[in-house]
Formats: structure tokens, C-alpha cells, sequence
């Protein structure tokens, strides 16, 4: 044991009376929401990157987290270890992600990093073994180091693709080792800042053929986890590839893995997108790539990624009604890709940043499930659309222009529009959030 979160124990279930700030109000892990436990339909996880590797910079000040871990070698990678993991008992979480970079230091070469993140690798089986915490997806970090400045898959240089493919290859076996519920990539630095230095076909199809390498060593593995893309439209870069959930499909759909790669899709990058989260959930949904979610918010005055713990139960809610829509989580999770602001610096603030976020997403749940029992939404869309179920407007479909043509003038049609009872649903919305 460390003494790092001295003094903290493990944060109970208190019931939405409780004012402490270290119980949970609504996260009940055992409790049955429509047939799966709480912690089944959440599969919560959290982030080792934000809570454990960030140093609480930003672009006018550097670190303000003094961890006993920074700076150290591979003594300190141990001591992160023994934390995140106390870390995860004291809040009782069942999942954790993380990046190769963030658990072990980068060596003098490929070889060295990797024997590096082996070593905690085998750590982390171990806790894994005597915790029964799990690993929801492992990645690989090709954006920090700045090798990968002008991008890893997408980069001019072809040593840096191969630089990028074979970190890849470590990871997803590390990620298999472990049990990986799944493996993600997010483009960091896949995208560009001019055109006047970019040959945007030649990236894409480069991204492309990294892609289905990686899909293809997945099979060859036999890793049975989910391959993920984490789409955000920009920053760090200025255009990224990666745009929206839209945009991956396209793009997957384009070198034929529409049917092998999954979207996961986060909060604050939807936002960014100009969209909602619940937009990027269903978009996923309608296309059949939703795979997992990186919860998180953004701050909606600032235009960059904030990464700030999830606090806004009515606007989960709603995005939870459509995961349970689509059938709910399978390998998927609610990662915690969120970051405790840089003056939240005692270790107290840590756990209670996820305790609020963790309740946020159970009472979200709670809302959902009612919504979806209730079945006023579903009511109301079938009513919507129920034109569509007779036999002759299905016939219609499999007709041409010009027979359907023929009918609107043989019948005379002249629709009439009806109202689409916006603010009736958004009414019947608000009894349950
Ligand atoms: C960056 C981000 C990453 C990915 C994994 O905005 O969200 O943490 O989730 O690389
Ligand atoms: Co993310």
C-alpha cells in the first residue's frame, strides 16, 4: 500500500440524502436498471492518462500536481501502478484504459519503451488477477513524442508509419495480454495544419492501409476485442481526418472495415464537432458502429477540448436513452476521460471528481431506464412514422420514379403536414431527468 490517498477509504453507496462528498449518491453497482446491473450497463472505467500522467500544465504555466511518480524511472511507473490501482478499489471501479506512454517511461529506442511497458504490463496482471478490475481498451500514444509532429500513420516520412506500426503492434499485444475488452485509436496527429505542405490522398490512403494492418494483426492474434476509432475534428491538429463519426464511417466504409472497426465516441469531440452527444451516439447507432464512450464535458464557452468531469445529468440522460436505444454497451464502456482542474491539487480531489462523474452517469442511467419504460418517445416516433407501415408505402420502395409518379397523379396526393410536437416531447423529457 502507498500512502497516497491516506486517510481515504472505500467510497460507499449512501443514497441521494448523503452530503458527503466521497459516497456515492446514485452509483449503486449491484442494483438491477432494466435486467443488467448498474455497473453492467456503465462498464465504467477510469482513465490512467488524465488522473495519473497529466501534470496539470497548460499553454501559459507547467506542472502544479506534485505526484511522487513524476519523473521517475521505472521505480516511480511501479508507484503509479500501486496507486491507480488503490485508486480503483477505493471507488470500487471495474475498468481502467490507458496509453502505452502513460504507464511506463519512453526508453532510448522502440525496444526499450516496450520492454518498459511489459514490465508493468506484468504488474498489472497480477492486480488485475487479485482485484478483478478489468481492462476496458489500451492504446498506443503517437501524438506526444515529437517524432510524430507531422502525424504517425499520415506522416511524409515513411520510418516514422513504420515507427507508428510497430508501437502499435506492441500495444494491442500488451492490450491482448491483458484481456482487452477492446483497442482504440485516436489520430492524434492524423490530420493537418496546411495544405500548402500536405498531400491529403496520399495520407488517407496511408491511414487507410495502416488500418487494415492493424485489423489484419488483430486476426492473426486472435485478439477478440473491439478495434476502435475516437473520432474529433480537430486539435491538436487543425483538420483532423477523423472529423465525426460520419466522417470514420465514410472513410472505413472506403477501405472495406465497416465491419471490423467500431467508433468511440466522446463527449467534449462531439461538441467540437458541432454536434451533441447523443448525435455522434445515434449517428453510430444508425450506421452499426457504436462501440464505446469517453465521458467527459466540455466547458461550452471555450472552443478546445477541457476534458472536465461529467456534470450535467439531463444531457447524459438523453444520451444514455439512446445507448439503451441501441441496445446497450457490449464491449464498450464509459471511460472517464476526464481531467480535475489544475488548482485541484490533494488527492481527495481526484476521487471526488469521480465519484460526481460516476454519479452523474448512474442517475443518468436511472433517467433513462424510466424513459424507456415509460415508452413515450417510442410512442411518439412509431406514431411519427407509421405511415410507413402500410403495404403500399413499403411497396413504394421497391418502385421507380415514374410509377410513383403515375399514383401521386392517378390519387390526386396532396399531404398535409402535421406538427412534429417538439416541445410536447421535450416536455415529456424533462418529467424524468
Ligand atoms: C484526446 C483523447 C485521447 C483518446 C485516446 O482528446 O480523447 O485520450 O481517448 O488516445
Ligand atoms: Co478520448
Amino acid at each position: 500500500m502507498s500512502d497516497f490517498f491516506a486517510g481515504i477509504g472505500k467510497v460507499p453507496f449512501e443514497g441521494p440524502e448523503s452530503d458527503d462528498p466521497l459516497a456515492y449518491r446514485y452509483y449503486e453497482p449491484a442494483r438491477v436498471v432494466l435486467g443488467k446491473t448498474m455497473e453492467e450497463q456503465l462498464r465504467i472505467a477510469v482513465a490512467y492518462w488524465h488522473s495519473f500522467a497529466w501534470p496539470g500544465g497548460d499553454p501559459f504555466g507547467g506542472q502544479t500536481f506534485e505526484r511522487p511518480w513524476f519523473d521517475g524511472g521505472m521505480e516511480a511507473a511501479r508507484l503509479k501502478a500501486d496507486v491507480a490501482f488503490e485508486m480503483f478499489s477505493i471507488l470500487g471501479t471495474p475498468f481502467y484504459t490507458f496509453h502505452d506512454r502513460d504507464v511506463a517511461p519512453e526508453g532510448r529506442s522502440l525496444a526499450e519503451s516496450s520492454r518498459n511497458v511489459r514490465e508493468i504490463a506484468d504488474i498489472f496482471a497480477k492486480k488485475q488477477e487479485e482485484t478483478g478490475v478489468r481492462l476496458l481498451w489500451g492504446t498506443a500514444n503517437l501524438f506526444s513524442n515529437r517524432r510524430f509532429m507531422s502525424g504517425a500513420a499520415t506522416n511524409p516520412d515513411p520510418d516514422v508509419f513504420a515507427y507508428a506500426a510497430a508501437q502499435v503492434k506492441d500495444a494491442l499485444d500488451v492490450t491482448h495480454r491483458l484481456g482487452g475488452a477492446n483497442y482504440v485509436l485516436w489520430g492524434g496527429r492524423e490530420g493537418y495544419e496546411t495544405l500548402l505542405n500536405t498531400d491529403m490522398k496520399q495520407e488517407l490512403d496511408h491511414a487507410g492501409r495502416f488500418l487494415s494492418m492493424v485489423v489484419d494483426y488483430k486476426h492473426k492474434i486472435g485478439f477478440p476485442g473491439t478495434i476502435l476509432i475516437e473520432p474529433k475534428p480537430q486539435e491538436p491538429t487543425k483538420h483532423q481526418y477523423d472529423y465525426d463519426v460520419a466522417t470514420v464511417f465514410g472513410f472505413l466504409q472506403r477501405f472495406g472495415l465497416e465491419k471490423e472497426v467500431k467508433v468511440n465516441i466522446e463527449v467534449g469531440h462531439a461538441v467540437l464537432a458541432g454536434h451533441s452527444f447523443e448525435h455522434e451516439i445515434a449517428t453510430a447507432a444508425a450506421l452499426g458502429i457504436f462501440g464505446s464512450v469517453d465521458a467527459n464535458r466540455n466547458d461550452y464557452q471555450s472552443g478546445w477540448d477541457t476534458d472536465q468531469f461529467p456534470n450535467n445529468a439531463p444531457e447524459m440522460a438523453l444520451a444514455i436513452y439512446y445507448i439503451l436505444k441501441a441496445g446497450g454497451l457490449t464491449t464498450g464502456g464509459f471511460n472517464f476521460d476526464s481531467k480535475i482542474r489544475r488548482q485541484s491539487l490533494d488527492p481527495q480531489d481526484l476521487i471526488a471528481a469521480h465519484v460526481g462523474g460516476i454519479d452523474i452517469c448512474a442517475k443518468a442511467l436511472l433517467a433513462a431506464a424510466a424513459m424507456t419504460e415509460d415508452g413515450g418517445l417510442a410512442k411518439a416516433l412509431k406514431e411519427r412514422y407509421a405511415g410507413w407501415e402500410s403495404a403500399e408505402a413499403q411497396a413504394m420502395l421497391g418502385s421507380d420514379l415514374e410509377t410513383i409518379a403515375a399514383r401521386v397523379d392517378r390519387e390526386g396526393l396532396e399531404p398535409q403536414p402535421r406538427s412534429g410536437r417538439q416541445e410536447m416531447l421535450e416536455n415529456w423529457v424533462n418529467r424524468f431527468v
